[in-house]
């Protein structure tokens, strides 16, 4: 967690790509990392999650894992395109972060690596998942932490379909999770 703010505020003078991995690195303990390295995903699915449409895109099942550091937040969302032509997630902002991110995990020799996501396409009759461990959103430096309880809203921007908002709730870690960012 030290190394993560101290890498968050020099990210700050820097690059925006240091930037992103600082909180990348930070959020490793609160479910950021590959699913070989992460703390184990939610045993049971949030009680709550949130979900919205526009055009031909659905998302459902949205949740954000209560804050571990203070520096980062992940999304997690299920997007299906119910059209016929290919759509494409271009940006998602919030109210909650100055700056929402698209990331994927890749994994190399050195370890894991997050890669930022310019955007996200959608194939026709497909479906597009963030899930823990793999492709993410991340909230960069909320200006509030985010607490279980809370809501947040999400703005997703598509190219067809248009911008899609939703209220998405603050789940808690499950105890594992709990206990190892604690540690
Ligand atoms: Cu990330």
């Amino acid at each position: 967690m030290i190394l993560s703010r101290n890498g968050v505020r020099a990210g700050r003078a820097g690059p925006p790509l240091m930037l992103v991995a600082a909180g990348c690195a930070g959020l490793l303990l609160a479910g950021c990392g590959s699913s070989a390295t992460a703390p184990a995903a939610p045993t049971m699915a949030p009680a709550a999650t949130g979900h919205g449409a526009a055009g031909a895109i659905r998302v459902a099942g949205a949740y954000i894992p209560q804050q571990a550091s203070p520096d980062v937040a992940a999304a997690y969302l299920d997007i299906t395109n119910t059209g016929d032509t290919t759509d494409a997630l271009t940006t998602v902002t919030s109210p909650a972060a100055p700056t929402v991110s698209m990331h994927d995990d890749t994994t190399t020799g050195d370890g894991e690596a997050m890669v930022p996501l310019a955007a996200l396409a959608v194939p026709a009759h497909s479906s597009a998942r963030f899930t823990v461990g793999h492709r993410h959103l991340m909230l960069m430096n909320p200006p509030h932490l985010l607490r279980q309880g809370q809501t947040v809203m999400l703005s997703l921007h598509f190219a067809r379909a248009g911008e899609l908002t939703m209220a998405v709730p603050v789940v808690g870690f499950t105890a594992p999770a709990t206990a190892r960012a604690s540690a």
